[in-house]
């Protein structure tokens, strides 16, 4: 097999046709409102609020800083928060930037989303929320890790940056907890170039929201809170109303994709696809994909180095875990999550994007199954 060129990414982002941005970039340049609340920035938190089935969503410049005001506006004492390492470092970060202690609690073996099975053991007088992640789009076990919190009167802060428009049982993921964080940077499946959100059913709290992304402002001009500016601007909710427009459509051609993986890859001994849990639907954000060295012959890193070689870039999503990121060396024990620490070193997240050609997904496993021993 020839070497792609171009080489095969992880992920494209999806784009609108350029005449249709080109149409509200117009529309931007003729009322010169660029940030600070807009009629782009209006109409995106309108169609976002109904899309996410959330009665109050709130716009952020990037998911990150979408998390970190999310958190500074739960005014919690000093104390910990108790999250999973098996993430992207953002999640991690946030806490520790807001003044808390991250406490880590394990995966569950097949949705590598908190376990609330060992979440209560760790809760302690200082815990002060619960930080859990819906990862790859997989959402965690809510009921659960609800019932918890309200047995201790924590708040539930989901980081639901990978799971845009997923919902179980007919419910959306941000139905569940205090607020729920969107990531809509450009490698998600719904994206505003950089950008994010925060959905909450509390009004009280989404006026917070508002004051701690706009340096405290609220509409009587006072400040209350020590906010920062974390703003969307006109651009990128321009960019994020067309994407709205064509997400079916892109997340039908992401699935394909997906179903087309399965297809050539299913049942090969070594090698397996998450679950997805009972009654979630799927937004296909990410293609996981774990190998058991012993079994499949060839380790995670050998796979990866091998499709390098074709020019098709898998990602190691998420290794390192955020527990034994550099920054924070000598500070927690990765060894105390050992489901997490497993799946950082044996998933692989191979290339998936809407318009990803079905021969190259063929071309991608053909290679996958020819490290196999
Ligand atoms: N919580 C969780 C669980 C998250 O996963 C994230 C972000 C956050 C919080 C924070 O949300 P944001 O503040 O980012 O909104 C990427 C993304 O930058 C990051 O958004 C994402 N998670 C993370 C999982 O992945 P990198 O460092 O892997 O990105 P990068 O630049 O290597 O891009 C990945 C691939 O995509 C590359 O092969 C190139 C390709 N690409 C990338 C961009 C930006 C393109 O083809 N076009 C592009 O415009 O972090």
């Amino acid at each position: 097999m020839l070497k792609k060129d171009p080489p095969i990414l992880v992920t494209r982002p999806s784009l609108p046709p350029v005449e249709e941005y080109e149409a509200l970039v117009r529309e931007i340049f003729s009322s010169r409102f660029l940030t600070n609340g807009g009629s782009q920035h209006k109409a995106l938190e309108r169609a976002l609020g109904k899309k996410l089935g959330t009665p109050n969503l709130r716009l952020f410049t990037n998911g990150h800083l979408a998390l970190e005001c999310a958190i500074q506006a739960l005014n919690l004492a000093p104390g910990e928060i108790i999250t999973t390492p098996f993430t992207f470092i953002s999640t991690t970060h946030a806490i520790v930037r807001c003044g808390f202690s991250p406490v880590f609690c394990d995966v569950e073996p097949d949705y590598f989303t908190m376990n609330p099975a060992l979440l209560e053991q760790l809760i302690t007088p200082r815990t002060r929320a619960i930080l859990p992640v819906h990862v790859y789009g997989n959402p965690c076990d809510m009921d659960a890790i609800d019932a918890i919190a309200a047995r201790h009167n924590l708040p539930v802060l989901y980081d639901a940056a990978h799971a845009f428009g997923v919902s179980v049982n007919g419910r959306a993921v941000a139905d569940f907890g205090a607020a729920s964080m969107f990531s809509f940077h450009a490698t998600k499946c719904y994206h505003t170039i950089e950008g994010g959100a925060i959905a909450t059913k509390d009004a009280d709290y989404a006026e917070l929201l508002n004051g701690y992304k706009n340096f405290g402002y609220h509409p009587d001009e006072e400040i209350r809170e020590v906010g920062g500016n974390a703003k969307m601007n006109e651009f990128q909710a321009a960019m994020g109303l067309l994407n709205l427009k064509h997400f079916e459509e892109q997340i039908a051609r992401r699935g394909k994709v997906a179903a087309r993986y399965r297809e050539n890859l299913s049942g090969v001994a070594g090698l397996s696809f998450r679950p997805v849990r009972p009654g979630a639907t799927q937004n296909y954000a990410y293609l996981p994909v774990s190998f058991d060295p012993e079994v499949f012959g060839a380790d995670r890193d050998q796979v990866n180095d091998t499709l390098k070689t074709y020019n098709i870039f898998a990602r190691k999503y998420f290794y390192p875990l955020t527990s034994e990121s550099a920054c924070y060396k000598g500070q927690f024990d990765p060894t105390e999550t050992p489901v997490a620490l497993a799946a950082s070193r044996n998933v692989l997240t191979l290339p998936l994007y809407a318009d990803l050609a079905l021969s190259d997904v063929d071309d991608i496993c053909e290679i996958v199954l020819s490290c196999k021993k």
